[in-house]
């Protein structure tokens, strides 16, 4: 028998397949996420996938589809169909998970981190085993966090330098938690999907949003239709890569360990460039013609002040013993 007609793939699946859980040729897996081509996000997902094919000689190939295009461009309903196994993988934001899991917005709390080693300590800590573990029960399997990043606002009709500059300005938000947030400042919030969002913006529907620079601000081109741009370092999003835990059950302990591995070599490089892309990027939306303004510690004060109402009531919907795990986490990490 020669195998002079059969790809590589499939040979080394066949020349293995005794051992292999897929011995006729590469198994494609789909990969949801909820941004554009561009993003750090696809850039950890792809590279999420070069590794998974390269640590089980190809037995495996993941197919990313960008844009919340396989939930229909609903960025939220993509968790609730990895967890029933509709979708095999997803890379999304905590964010938005909420709806199906509340206890995921205790990321975002308004002003909850103050750097990345706080970050850090949570993400890559207990605190985010907890998550993982509830987000078990939902039937998604979390194998690694990524990073969105700190969010900033951007807006297109004066700087923001004080709680009061956001009354009344009409802002797109992605989740329920900022709504409050937003109602906390006197803006008037607006909760839509972020591929909508461009156009929104660029035809005036509303005058801003808020996301972070690396991985969403600078490859998605916000720069080309919004014109200040304030760090307030509000609210974290960390992004994770989750995978049906159905299609988690199928795979054998060789397969799961190299799909573990790879999913941990990508977000580590997914959450470098991300924060790559952030350090550099003020001095480059500066060049593209944005006005950044970067407040005080004193300014930085008065926001969290302000969103304090919003912080206590979700606290309350995540749950005073989690939030509480993050804080003292927080508090033993400086
Ligand atoms: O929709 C957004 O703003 C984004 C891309 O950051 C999230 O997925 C939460």
């Amino acid at each position: 028998m020669s195998f002079i007609n059969f790809g590589r793939a499939a040979a080394v699946a066949l020349f293995a397949g005794a051992t292999l859980a897929v011995p006729a040729g590469a198994e494609t897996l789909r990969l949801s996420h909820n941004t554009g081509d561009a993003t750090t996000w696809h850039q950890g997902a792809e590279k999420f996938g070069e590794l998974l094919s390269e640590k089980t000689d190809g037995a495996f190939d993941v197919r990313v589809f960008p844009n919340a295009q396989l939930s229909g461009g609903d960025q939220m309903k993509q968790a609730e169909m990895v967890g029933r196994g509709a979708l095999d993988l997803v890379l999304t934001s905590a964010i938005n998970v909420t709806p199906l899991v509340p206890e995921m917005a205790v990321f975002s709390l308004p002003y909850l981190y103050a750097n990345y080693d706080q970050v850090d300590a949570t993400t890559q800590g207990a605190p985010g085993e907890t998550l993982s573990e509830i987000l078990a029960e939902k039937g998604i399997k979390v194998l690694a966090w990524g990073e969105n990043g700190f969010r900033e606002v951007t807006n297109n009709v004066r700087p923001i330098k004080t709680p009061e500059d956001m009354k009344g300005l009409n802002m797109r938000v992605a989740g329920p938690m900022y709504i409050d947030v937003m109602n906390a400042l006197g803006a008037n919030p607006q909760q839509m999907q972020w591929v909508e969002t461009m156009t929104a913006l660029q035809q005036g529907v509303v005058d801003g949003q808020e996301n972070p620079i690396g991985a969403v601000i600078i490859p998605q081109q916000v720069y080309e239709v919004q014109k200040y741009l304030t760090t307030w370092h509000y609210s974290y999003d960390p992004i994770f890569l989750g995978v049906a835990q159905s299609k988690w059950d199928e795979m054998d302990a060789d397969t799961q360990a190299a799909m573990q591995e790879a999913a941990d070599e990508a977000m580590a490089y997914q959450r470098q460039i991300t924060r790559e892309g952030t350090e550099n990027g003020i001095a480059f939306l500066q060049e593209k013609g944005m006005e950044v303004y970067e407040p005080t510690a004193e300014e930085l004060d008065a926001f969290r002040a302000a969103t304090q109402p919003a912080f206590d009531e979700w606290a309350q919907k995540v749950g005073t013993d989690i939030v509480e795990t993050f804080q003292t986490t927080i508090a033993d990490s400086q």
